[in-house]
């Protein structure tokens, strides 16, 4: 058996949402140099373009689509737009995030539904809309981006946390409604991985100092560092590849030894 081969992605197609950049950006890339044809959408037709323009540099010819993964009729149109144009969607990755940082009493009930709208029912909505060709396919990966806050929480991210931990449940359960059609739902934990979403946590100081936040994730990695997209690469190629058919329902998370380490003392 020539083991390498099973971790290709020749021929299949990917779909990752909010992939102009960012951890969508580094999974997609990595596809890409696996193997696999690159579908991403995001928000606005400028982040779009932007992104074409950064897989270009790479040598690779994306597809991009304006698409906001909560509304459901922009995904409906989203998929059928890809399948006339690309092709039935092999993988799907559920990206596309947002956090707001906000203590739960001062937070609305608006701005909480907002995060979930965008980090739990739009990984619902997404995947509801790729499932029937996978089915009929035989074959389909799913892989939902969860976060540590899948499992712990913290001050002021009661919505996003509550968003991925639902989101770790939702794996779970398209894992258990759908294996019987060869489809592994699957998702990945990142730790604290260095971009745009995380830049507010890493600001240097007025002083020059490294920002508290900053210092204390070192000192509650094991490998003393933040992650960065590109860490997520292999684990995500894993996770879409046919070295991984036999692993379902599993949230793989990818965070320097966070989750095993009650941290450095102060
Ligand atoms: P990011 O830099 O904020 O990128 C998020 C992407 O999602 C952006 O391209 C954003 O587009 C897009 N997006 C947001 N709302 C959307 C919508 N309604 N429809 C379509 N696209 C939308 O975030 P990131 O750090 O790369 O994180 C990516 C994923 O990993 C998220 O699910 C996040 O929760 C998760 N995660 C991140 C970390 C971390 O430390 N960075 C750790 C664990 C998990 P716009 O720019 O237009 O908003
Ligand atoms: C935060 C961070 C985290 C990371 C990630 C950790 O404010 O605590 O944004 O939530 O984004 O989810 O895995």
């Amino acid at each position: 058996m020539d083991y390498l081969k099973q971790f290709s992605l020749e021929g299949k197609i990917a779909l990752v949402t909010g992939a102009s950049y960012g951890i969508g950006f580094a999974i997609a890339s990595a596809y890409a140099k696996a193997g696999a044809t690159i579908v991403f959408n995001d928000i606005k037709q400028e982040l779009v373009d932007k992104g074409l323009a950064a897989y270009e540099e790479l040598g690779i010819k994306a597809h991009g689509y304006v698409c906001d993964v909560t509304n459901e009729e922009q995904v409906a149109a989203l998929i059928a737009q890809i399948e006339k144009e690309v092709g039935v969607i092999d993988i799907l990755v559920n990206n596309a995030g947002i956090i707001k940082r906000i203590p739960m009493c001062e937070m609305t009930a608006a701005e909480f539904r907002q995060v979930i709208d965008v980090d739990l029912n739009a990984p619902f909505i997404m995947a509801k809309a790729v499932l029937p060709s996978m089915i009929k396919k035989g074959h389909g990966k799913i892989i939902n981006i969860c976060s540590m806050m899948s499992e712990l929480g913290r001050e002021t991210v009661s919505a996003y946390a509550a968003a991925k931990g639902g989101l770790k449940m939702l794996t779970k359960n398209i894992c258990s409604e759908y294996g019987k059609y060869n489809i592994q739902c699957n998702g990945i934990g990142p730790g604290y991985i260095a971009t745009p979403q995380t830049a507010p946590l890493r600001e240097i100081q007025p002083d020059g100092s490294r920002h508290p936040f900053d210092q204390f994730i070192i000192a509650k990695t094991p490998q003393e560092r933040w992650g960065e997209a590109d860490d997520l690469a292999g684990p995500a190629v894993f996770l879409a590849s046919d070295a991984s058919n036999f692993v379902n329902g599993h949230i793989l998370y990818v965070d320097g030894g966070i989750l095993a380490y009650i941290g450095k003392q102060p």
